[in-house]
């Protein structure tokens, strides 16, 4: 600890916070003052801000503390929001392979042809290999990029893995999901299972037994403490967690953890608390880390979930959408509205609810613009640059956004400012209700103290002190007794309670004359909801609204003029892991040989086997005499003769016509004189 100290009161500050007031403008001017001095003494230290990611699979909205749940405290996750900025307006797609599509290359999946379901297990596709992704980009900026955990974005060849698409490594699985312990994938629809654990290339056999938070976040803090800081660091660390594992045993987590929530009384939401309670620590860890490499005072880090959770139904790992609408695979709120937080000391308006739109495919030109980068790089995207109004609390330049048209399920919406249009559904409308715990209860109970307790607001606060040292140092006045004012404050427990309750979404209940009036079913008809005044899409203004719905439309006709065909392809049979040493693997690249069918029978065969053969041989032999005696017995010499001619093979027979057709003759007479048969 006293090395870290001394190493920061000499190391590097790189603050350019600012507020509004002429006191910390003068602070900031030093502090400016104090980041070229360091950046002048500490040359090989990268002036571009490190960028950490961190993704859970299938987190629900209201499965974080921050949205205003007792249930599962998720002390780091709210440490790092609060401390951050929370981005209550923003939007993913609906499922896992569309949402880190557009993560990644910035656009829509509509125009990527990934708007359709996710790649299932044995399906030969993936993100085309024309899109330039975000860690290429990064990489060509001189970044060192890292991808941990899931993929999902196709493995049927070599070219569509990580480490082909612009990570230097890749410590995780190629599938959605995967057993927490085995790391085996069992396929969705069909039958295919495998092993699915990675080391880049190279399967990694040694990560069985070993839970996959724990694996994944060892890696995170392993290349964070081995990272060359002359060099930014671009981490996309995107969990399995809280995601389902394999049908057969969906939720996991160590024992210990599950006994830290035992006040929650269904046993599977008890499971799933566990589980992003891991999730939660591993957040702890990373930052932690973060901290002791020093990197921690240049580092942008965002939080987000990549769909809502699916409470009930395929994959169901009972997480909340609480109050939203909806569940994960919808174009409903609690699909596609998810949790996000991001930290960094570069923000200049810090500790704040957000609710401006964002959209996912926003994230690789907000990142550029973070990092100094020149946007116009990116070539045409859907994504925009939103990091002024993260960072500055300005408007943000999104206005509205698809959150997709699927003509495969036939199903869309789109957003304009406000409003939502919404038509079709999935799952043949049956998720469309409310669904989820609201975490309140009072078996639970809030603790603040937890949170700045946690080891995320720990390593936070250290950073938020030694920069507030740096600054009255340099505003030092030997004559000076007025009160000090900081640009950056410590968290404290009021401003914990005001950003909660500022982040809580509330929901007006509809009175009951004006519930049938305002139903929505969207199989039936579009409905329109004004999000700002209903964020739990409870009253359909469809018919009260009509020209707002007609002026939707005629944008989502425009819209389909730019949509790629969905991309997806059938099962290929040759994936199957029984054909790969029980591996999913890269199928495509090689030529499968079935080694079994080319080998003769006996070199393979056991002796168990040989012995069952000759057995059913011998028996067979014996048959075949006792019936010779039969017939011995009971019938005139000249039929044995011809039972044995017919035994015979009749092409090597010279008078085999002849034969055959006596042989016809002579057996049909016993039975056209038998009654029973007749
Ligand atoms: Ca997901």
């Amino acid at each position: 600890m006293h090395s870290r100290r001394s190493q920061q009161q000499k190391g590097a500050v790189a603050v350019s916070a600012v507020t509004a007031t002429a006191a910390s403008a003068a602070a900031i001017l030093v502090l400016s003052a104090l980041q070229i001095t360091v950046a002048t003494a500490t040359s090989t230290v990268t002036d571009k801000p490190n960028i950490i990611v961190i993704v859970a699979d299938d987190m629900g909205y209201n499965d974080v503390g921050f949205h205003g749940s007792n249930e599962i405290p998720t002390p780091n996750i709210d440490a790092l929001a609060y401390n951050g900025v929370i981005l209550n307006s923003h939007y993913t797609q609906a499922l896992c392979t569309p949402s880190r599509a557009a993560f990644l290359t910035s656009k829509y999946p509509i125009h990527l042809g990934m708007q359709h379901l996710v790649i299932l297990e044995p399906e030969p596709w993936g993100l085309p290999l024309n899109e330039t992704l975000l860690p290429q980009h990064l990489k060509r900026n001189g970044y060192r990029t890292h991808a941990i955990g899931k993929w999902h974005l196709g493995f049927f060849k070599k070219e569509y893995t990580p480490t082909y698409r612009g990570f230097d490594s890749h410590y995780g699985y190629w599938q959605g999901l995967q057993d927490y312990y085995k790391h085996t994938v069992q396929a969705t629809f069909t039958k295919e299972y495998g092993y699915d654990m990675r080391r880049n290339m190279d399967v990694d056999w040694d990560a069985q037994g070993k839970y996959s938070t724990n694996l994944f976040t060892e890696e995170a803090v392993k290349l964070i403490k081995d990272h060359d800081t002359k060099d930014p660091m671009f981490m996309y660390l995107a969990h399995l967690a809280p995601h389902t594992g394999n049908d057969d045993d969906p939720l996991q987590a160590p024992d210990e953890e599950i006994a830290k929530f035992s006040h929650i009384e269904d046993p599977e939401r008890r499971i799933y608390a566990a589980m992003v309670s891991m999730l939660d620590q591993s957040v702890g860890k990373v930052m932690t880390a973060l901290r002791d490499k020093q990197m921690l005072q240049n580092s942008i880090i965002l939080f987000m979930s990549d769909n809502g959770a699916k409470t009930d139904g395929i994959h169901a790992n009972h997480g909340s959408n609480y109050p939203l609408r909806g569940l994960k695979n919808s174009a409903w709120e609690g699909a596609t509205r998810n949790i996000a937080a991001i930290w960094s000391p570069l923000i200049k308006d810090p500790q704040r609810v957000s609710n401006e739109l964002i959209h996912i495919s926003d994230w690789l030109p907000t990142f550029y613009s973070a990092a100094g980068l020149n946007i116009s790089e990116l070539g045409v995207i859907d994504g925009k640059d939103v990091w002024k109004s993260i960072s500055e609390n300005s408007k943000s330049p999104r206005t509205d956004l698809v959150y997709n048209i699927d003509d495969v399920w036939n199903y869309g919406a789109l957003r304009q400012g406000d409003w939502k249009y919404m038509y079709g559904s999935t799952v043949g409308g049956r998720e469309d209700q409310w669904y989820g715990s609201s975490g309140i209860n009072s078996n639970y109970y809030f603790s603040p103290d937890e949170i700045l307790k946690s080891p995320t607001a720990v390593a936070l606060n250290a950073l938020v002190t030694f920069q507030q040292i740096a600054e009255k140092n340099a505003n030092k006045s030997p004559l000076d007794d007025h009160p000090l004012e900081f640009t950056i404050q410590t968290l404290c427990e009021s401003k914990i309670k005001q950003l909660r309750s500022a982040a809580t979404v509330r929901c007006n209940k509809l009175p009951e004359d004006q519930l049938s009036s305002h139903v929505c079913n969207p199989l039936k008809s579009p409905c329109l909801f004004n999000l700002k005044e209903d964020p739990c899409e409870r009253t359909n203004l469809a018919t009260t609204r009509p020209l707002i719905v007609i002026n939707m439309e005629e944008t989502l006709m425009k819209i389909r003029k730019t949509i790629v065909a969905p991309i997806n392809l059938p099962r290929d049979p040759n994936a199957d892991p029984d054909k790969w040493n029980g591996t999913w693997t890269n199928w495509q690249d090689f030529e499968y040989v079935d080694v079994h069918r080319q080998r003769v029978p006996q070199e393979v065969l056991s002796p168990l086997a040989i012995g069952l053969i000759t057995a059913t041989c011998f028996a067979f032999l014996i048959v075949i005499v006792l019936l010779l005696m039969i017939s011995c017995k009971s019938a005139p010499k000249n039929k044995l003769a011809t039972i044995f001619q017919s035994l015979e093979d009749p092409l090597d027979s010279p008078n085999a016509a002849m034969t055959q057709s006596k042989d016809k003759e002579m057996i049909q007479i016993p039975f056209t004189h038998n009654p029973s048969y007749n």
